[in-house]
């Protein structure tokens, strides 16, 4: 066996034996050794293997499938600049905690700052996104390599996935392969050692426990003890860890949950539905101050959640609990922890503290969002003349608000959502009832419109590999031409079945939301960016399915279908901001009514 060939196989094994279920590659030749061994690894059934042309494409699947399925996922690419494509995705794995093992082949030394082909610098290349870098040796024929090879994928592994102790993320093996670099004839027969692994399929190295054991915990992220407060908020923001814990303390407590799409806890009795409109109406929040804040995951949505997570001047909570993401990594983007922790328990309360049954401080925050959610769907379903000949937002029509607000109710129990940054993932967060029972991913970590086709494709394998049930994809248009290499399959690659519904709105919608939109003449070519592209034929490019929605009660038939395919739905920047204008204005009403009818609930702003 030469070299190379070994190395590839070995590495190989020893990641499938610590657990390597998914490999994502791009093509090339210095990386042959590693696709080869993957490939080998595939076809005995130990894993699955994704091809992608296009390395930025390929990391975001592996970045999809290393989220719906909380396990690492290998990303493989040849020299040169193919390695910079991986960039973006290990940024959001880093900012995100998502699992990656990154191998990128690279020339043997002699060939470096030579002017060889295909040769760049790529050690350190993704600087500090990374958990762990580390530049393998040169494959040689000789002893001891069985037992490098072998402990340098554990520790990739184990960094990773965060086994090792730290928090789960990134980590860069570059690797430099000297020719051969496939199986040959002159090959010598035999190694001087064994290659073999530990006996039984067992990892050269196991590492002691789970990534958030309590004893790994250091003492800055330990348990925190906490006693009842009446008046309590929990924010969760983006994430993935398991909800009931904190659900069950706000329950405890009384206290509102006010969730985020994508941080899963979004569910259960506490959780409101609206709440983004009752934080973006400072008479509300004026009359609604808490005494403690707890927040989870990585809270960053919108304004009104970092301004209430700030706390108004004079106003500011006693108490800002941030619960860590894990060792090392918490969120706290307005700059007003007073603790961070590893996990809350709450002290049971004094006997009749809490008013079984609806606690005023609850209540209140229940009856606003019942108030806001009842104005804002009375708009979202107005019913009227469909406009059957353009985009324009016809009432009867399919608006963003509403087809965020549908899709999340329709979809079946089981289902994974994909919402992708701007407004898809800004229009759930207004609109989604509390359900239990649908996964909600986003690429939040650095929020980018970047690779969410084939994020999406990637967390749908894995949601169906795993037996999870229909998927679907919420994007804006931008986003998804940005990842229309994502949509090109080859015949041999493993397909979901998921829905890709894009809201064609020729643009950035978000923009008209924003301060920008005030800006005349320069604002549609500097940030509307309307481009006229024709979804469907992009879709035809790439062989796959394409049918344009316009009716809210054709999305159940839109949704019902199989496959990888594309639903587009046309919208109107200026019609769809006016609207969200609306929405605002109509739930600030129906709250103010609510509020005039009832006293004050929180803390005064002095105290
Ligand atoms: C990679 C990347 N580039 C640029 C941005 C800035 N950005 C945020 S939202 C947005 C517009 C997105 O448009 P679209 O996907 O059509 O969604 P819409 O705003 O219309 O809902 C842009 C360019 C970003 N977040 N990520
Ligand atoms: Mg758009």
């Amino acid at each position: 066996m030469n070299p190379a060939t070994a190395f590839g196989t070995v590495l190989a094994d020893e990641l499938v034996r610590c657990g390597l279920r998914e490999a994502v590659l791009a093509p090339g030749s210095r990386s042959a050794p590693i696709a080869l061994a993957l490939h080998g690894r595939a076809e005995g059934g130990d894993l699955r293997l994704h091809v992608r042309i296009d390395e930025r494409s390929a990391a975001f699947l592996a970045l999809g499938l290393a989220k719906a399925s909380r396990r690492p996922v290998v990303i493989a690419c040849t020299s040169g600049t193919a390695t910079a494509h991986l960039h973006a995705a290990v940024i959001e794995a880093d900012e995100a905690g998502l699992p990656l093992i990154v191998l990128t082949a690279d020339r043997p030394p002699e060939l470096r700052g030579t002017g060889a082909n295909q040769t760049i610098d790529q050690l350190k290349l993704y600087g500090g996104a990374v958990r762990w870098f580390c530049e393998a040796g040169l494959p040689e024929a000789r002893a001891g390599m069985a037992a490098y090879w072998r402990s340098l994928a554990c520790r990739a592994w184990a960094v990773a996935s965060g086994e090792a102790g730290g928090f789960a993320g990134p980590v860069h093996v570059n690797v430099p392969l000297r020719e051969p670099l496939v199986p040959g004839p002159d090959d010598p027969g035999g190694w001087p050692e064994p290659l073999d692994g530990r006996p039984g399929g067992a990892p050269w190295t196991t590492f002691g426990g789970p990534p958030s054991a309590q004893h790994a915990r250091p003492a800055a992220t330990a348990g925190l003890e906490i006693s009842w407060a009446e008046r309590g908020v929990v924010v969760c923001g983006d994430g993935d860890a398991d909800p009931a814990p904190l659900l069950q303390l706000a329950e405890q407590a009384g206290w509102p949950v006010l969730a985020e799409p994508s941080s899963s806890a979004r569910r259960g009795p506490n959780a409101l539905s609206a709440y983004p409109y009752l934080l973006a109406m400072p008479a509300f929040v004026a009359g609604h101050r808490p005494d403690v804040i707890i927040s989870a995951g990585r809270p960053s949505l919108s304004r009104g959640q970092l301004a209430f997570l700030k706390g108004a001047p004079g106003g500011r909570p006693a108490r800002h609990i941030v619960l860590a993401q894990g060792p090392g990594r918490w969120a706290d983007p307005a700059r007003s922890a007073t603790e961070v922790a590893g996990a809350i328990r709450l002290r049971p309360p004094d006997r009749g503290a809490i008013r079984p049954g609806g606690p005023a401080w609850l209540e209140s925050w229940r009856r606003a969002d019942a108030a806001a959610r009842r104005a804002v769907d009375a708009v979202l379903d107005e019913t009227g003349p469909l406009d059957e000949t353009g985009p324009l937002t016809g009432a009867g029509q399919l608006t963003g608000p509403r087809l965020a607000r549908d899709l999340a109710a329709t979809l079946p129990d089981g289902a994974l959502l994909w919402a992708a940054s701007s407004l898809p993932v800004r229009d759930l967060d207004q609109q989604l009832a509390p359900r239990p029972g649908l996964r909600i991913l986003a690429s939040r970590g650095a929020s980018g419109i970047d690779g969410l086709v084939s994020a999406a494709i990637g967390a749908a394998l894995a949601h169906q590999a795993a037996g999870g049930g229909a998927a679907c994809a919420l994007l804006g248009d931008l986003a998804f031409l940005h990842d229309a290499p994502g949509l090109l399959l080859g015949p041999d690659e493993p397909r979901p079945d998921l829905c890709v519904v894009v809201v064609n709105n020729d643009g950035g919608g978000i923009f008209s939301t924003l301060e920008q939109a005030a800006i005349r003449g320069s604002f549609e070519r500097l940030f509307g960016t309307p481009h006229g592209a024709g979804l469907g034929q992009l879709a035809a490019a790439a062989g796959l399915p394409h049918a344009v929605l316009a009716r809210p009660a054709d999305l159940p038939g839109q949704l019902a279908g199989s496959g990888l395919r594309i639903v587009e739905v046309r919208t109107d920047r200026e019609a769809e901001a006016a609207l969200r204008a609306r929405l605002h204005e109509q739930a600030a009403a129906a709250v103010r009514a609510v509020l005039a009818g009832q006293p004050a609930q929180g803390r005064p702003a002095n105290g």
